[in-house]
């Protein structure tokens, strides 16, 4: 394949020291699925064997979207249970009652490939249709050996299909299932035993797990992190997000990626953090869904040098968000960050939560991921709320099309 010319644009790269990067009456070169050259169209070398160009009339180009965390995966969805938060039923309340994770676990159980695969392929089409380019996918709903697995093979599907880059978290350590009432230590036994069939087939590029009073302990968690490490697989934790546990200072003794949510995160956490390197993903959509108040220390998180990063937590009890232009606003509105942390956040701060260096910035040698907007300027993609102004998704140098 030849080169390819991308013109005409304002491009968001967020490579450099300049604000957001920018470079007006930019160009992309496309080499194959990398970046060969970015800059203004006027410094373009000349005498180039061009075989395609196409022109983007003045559109703002930005890093393809990456969604850093999401429980994509799952049967049925969970209105009715919005309906009862809406009349007063707490999360807790529906969870104990039989609702809640546990509603959505015997529905992935119920549910064939095909429909796990169907409904996850529509969710997925609508995160694209709205500038994503890469996601990470958790298991977490089937929580059986063969469920998890198959929740999994799903993922890995997905990943083959055209215009997306899919990385696969194993959290089969979300909930206790109900065959394992009473029984959560036995619980991780089985998770650990798992793990290694599981990453055997090679459908683990993570691992992952909820460390919360009403999910599993810190000396659970480790247990399930020992055996990543023996493995070689990097982890994630879902940490500190109702609950003060010391998740994100353990997360961060085994390396990990990231902690996410962390709305209760205490200076011990944000100190192992920023000395291990992991990203603090915030995850607006379930803070606003869930009506929280308690914000997360995003000053002290700037402070300490935590790189922060915004994902959607696509899932259907506390986050059934389909954009992540509009995560970008509710992190700016409700945490406070600048527009252009929270597009940081969604890309080059995304890509290190996922261990992905070729992406998140727009610069040579990178993949060629895209998205050129219907706006001016990149302050309005933290700015309107809701409204669809993705005009075209290039992914790995390809225009992916609906
Ligand atoms: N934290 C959450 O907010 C979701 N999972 C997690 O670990 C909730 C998932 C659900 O309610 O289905
Ligand atoms: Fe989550």
């Amino acid at each position: 394949m030849g080169l390819t010319l991308w013109r005409h644009a304002r491009i968001a790269t967020l490579a450099g020291r300049e604000p957001w990067g920018l470079i007006d009456r930019g160009a992309l070169l496309v080499d194959g699925a990398r970046l060969r050259w970015v800059g203004r169209e006027a410094d373009l070398a000349a005498g180039l064997d061009i075989d395609g160009e196409h022109e983007l009339g003045g559109a703002l180009v930005t890093p393809g979207l990456i969604d850093a965390h999401t429980h994509l995966i799952y049967g049925g969805q969970r209105a009715s249970e919005f309906e009862l938060r809406l009349q007063g039923a707490s999360y807790e309340q529906i969870a104990r009652a039989g609702g809640g994770i546990a509603s959505t676990v015997a529905a992935t159980r119920a549910a064939s490939s095909e429909a796990l695969f169907a409904g996850a392929r529509g969710r997925l089409d609508r995160l694209q249709g709205e500038g994503v380019t890469t996601i990470e996918i958790k298991s977490g709903y089937g929580l059986t050996l063969e469920h998890e697995r198959r929740c999994l093979q799903v993922a890995r599907r997905l990943g083959r299909e055209p215009g997306v880059t899919v990385c696969t978290t194993y959290l089969a350590a979300h909930a206790l299932p109900p065959e394992f009432e009473g029984r959560a230590d036995g619980y991780i036994d089985a998770v650990c035993q798992w793990l290694p069939l599981l990453h055997g087939e090679s459908l683990v590029d993570a691992v992952d797990a909820f460390c919360e009073a009403i999910a599993f302990s810190p000396a659970q968690t480790g247990r399930v992190f020992e055996q990543a490490r023996r493995l070689g697989l990097p982890v994630k934790l879902h940490a500190e997000q109702l609950s003060d546990q010391g998740g994100a200072a353990l997360a961060a003794r085994y390396g990990a990626l990231s902690c996410d949510h962390l709305e209760y995160l205490g200076a011990d956490g944000i100190a192992a953090m920023a000395e291990a390197g992991s990203v603090a993903v915030l995850l607006p959509g379930a803070f606003y869904f869930l009506r929280e108040t308690r914000l997360p220390p995003v000053d002290a998180l700037r402070r300490a040098a935590v790189p922060i990063a915004i994902a959607s937590d696509h899932n259907p009890g506390t986050s059934p968000a389909l954009s992540l232009p509009l995560m970008l606003n509710l992190a700016c509105t409700f945490f406070g960050l600048t527009p252009e942390e929270a597009l940081r956040g969604a890309t080059v701060n995304a890509a290190r939560a996922l261990g992905l260096v070729d992406r998140g910035k727009l610069s040579e040698g990178l993949r060629a991921d895209f998205v050129a907007w219907d706006l001016e300027h990149p302050v309005e993609l933290a700015y309107w709320i809701g409204g669809h102004f993705c005009r075209r998704v290039i992914c790995g140098g390809q225009e992916h099309t609906q």
